[in-house]
């Protein structure tokens, strides 16, 4: 199978590409390489040593040759987007090359119409490439599980059944997303509905959660590595909260903690993703899956890495900073997520297990992590006007840090 993937160079991306190899299909990828420069902006650098796309090429060039072939560009030119469909007109198309990051698109402005231009602009462009040029082609699209916030009642795959006023019908699950970001993936949703339905595209819209982790299957050697952020903007909870806990700083459970999300390990998404691959919709089907693996509440993660950690002998300490989200910190959230059980999905590794990889990997990286240890706390607020009390909190944090 010949397989384009959008954001090769990224913490999915690049695993996903060396598990494709592996499997014996040719593979092109493409990136920007904004996912550097953006963590880069922040002030910070992934944990774990990553090489640069040139020497990863040439790395996998010694083992695959003609098979893997990357091209840096940029989905939000048009003709970028069109060149590489046309000339490759690959079996499945897996778009990961997205802006990911909440916070991010919360910063200011500029951020925001940045984070909404790349992910829209991005994924328009490469609909129109596929309509033109490859419409085989099928789509596989990292959406998010946030697209549908936390409504209160049971969260469907994509579709729901509804009565009103005495008619029934099956409607998309409302999407009540809380950041500019998962905005932007709500935008997408739409706007790949609309190309499914008017050109016959087949395309599988990924409702994923929040994933984690250092290693998958084909991740064994450093030379192999995949980014790993734990910055306040781009880490996400997990990861930041291992990376803290081998610095010693506290972990940085926002509000009451009892935010429920649905949580998936690297190497279970890049499963997941693979099985989207092999298993298309029918031409024509937009299809939504829910991915993810297991539901935690954001303190029994913290609780998890605290008991883990200091098994291991670290000193780990939890402490509640005002949410700098405006988000529910505690509610009702249940979300099905059966389809890709069907499809064969076997959970793989335990969150344990995987914190205790994480741990043993960021140790050996501690030096990396306690360079930029500045990037933790940034102060980055969805509250319009950060409030003097937080600001003053996280000023305090900030320096306890420098000290430590
Ligand atoms: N949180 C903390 N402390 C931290 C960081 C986060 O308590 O230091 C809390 C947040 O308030 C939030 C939860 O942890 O309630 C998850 O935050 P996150 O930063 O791990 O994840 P999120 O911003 O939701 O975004 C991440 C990815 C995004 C993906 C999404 C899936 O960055 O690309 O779409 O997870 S989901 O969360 O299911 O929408």
């Amino acid at each position: 199978m010949k397989i384009l993937i959008c954001g090769m160079d990224g913490y999915i991306g690049w695993p996903l590409a060396l598990h494709r190899l592996k499997l014996g299909d040719e593979v092109i990828g493409i990136d920007n390489f904004s996912r550097r420069k953006n963590v880069d902006e922040i002030g910070s650098w992934s944990a774990t040593p990553i090489l640069s796309m040139e020497k990863r090429m040439s790395n996998l060039k010694q083992e695959y040759s003609d098979k893997i072939n990357f091209f840096a560009g940029d989905l939000t030119n048009p003709d970028f987007a069109n060149d590489i469909v046309r000339k490759f007109q690959p079996t499945a198309i897996v778009h990961l090359a997205e802006q990911p990051s909440a916070p991010y698109s919360m910063i200011d402005q500029k951020h925001t119409v940045y984070t909404q231009h790349n992910n829209v602009i991005g994924t328009l462009n490469l609909l129109f490439a596929i309509k033109n040029h490859s419409p085989k082609s099928y789509l596989v699209k990292l959406g998010t599980l946030g697209e549908y916030g936390t409504p209160g009642i049971d969260i469907p795959e994509g579709f729901f059944e509804i009565e009103f006023r005495g008619k029934k019908a099956t409607l998309p699950f409302p999407k009540q997303a809380g950041s500019w970001y998962h905005l932007s993936k709500v935008h997408d949703t739409n706007n790949i509905t609309l190309a499914c339905k008017l050109w016959g595209l087949c395309s599988t819209d990924i409702m994923q959660g929040v994933v984690y982790g250092t290693r998958t299957n084909e991740i064994k050697e450093d030379k192999n590595l995949t980014r790993f952020d734990f910055d306040e903007v781009f880490g996400t909870v997990i990861n930041r909260f291992c990376a803290q806990a081998v610095i010693g700083c506290p972990l940085t459970l926002y509000g009451i903690g009892k935010q429920t999300r649905g949580f998936l390990a690297l190497v279970d998404s890049i499963q997941c993703i693979s099985l989207l691959i092999d298993n298309p919709p029918e031409k024509s089907e937009y299809r939504v899956v829910n991915q993810f693996d297991e539901r935690y509440q954001i303190i029994e993660l913290a609780e998890k890495v605290k008991k883990i950690g200091n098994k291991k002998g670290l000193d780990v300490q939890v402490d509640k900073v005002q949410n700098p989200r405006v988000e529910s910190e505690e509610h009702y959230y249940k979300v099905d997520h059966q389809k890709l059980l069907d499809l064969g999905f076997k959970h793989t590794r335990s969150l344990d297990d995987e914190i205790e990889i994480m741990l043993e990997d960021l140790m050996s990286n501690k030096d990396r992590i306690l360079e930029k240890k500045d990037s933790i706390i940034k102060g980055v607020t969805w509250r319009e006007g950060l409030s003097k009390k937080n600001l003053q909190e996280v000023q305090e944090k900030i320096t306890r840090l420098r000290d430590s």
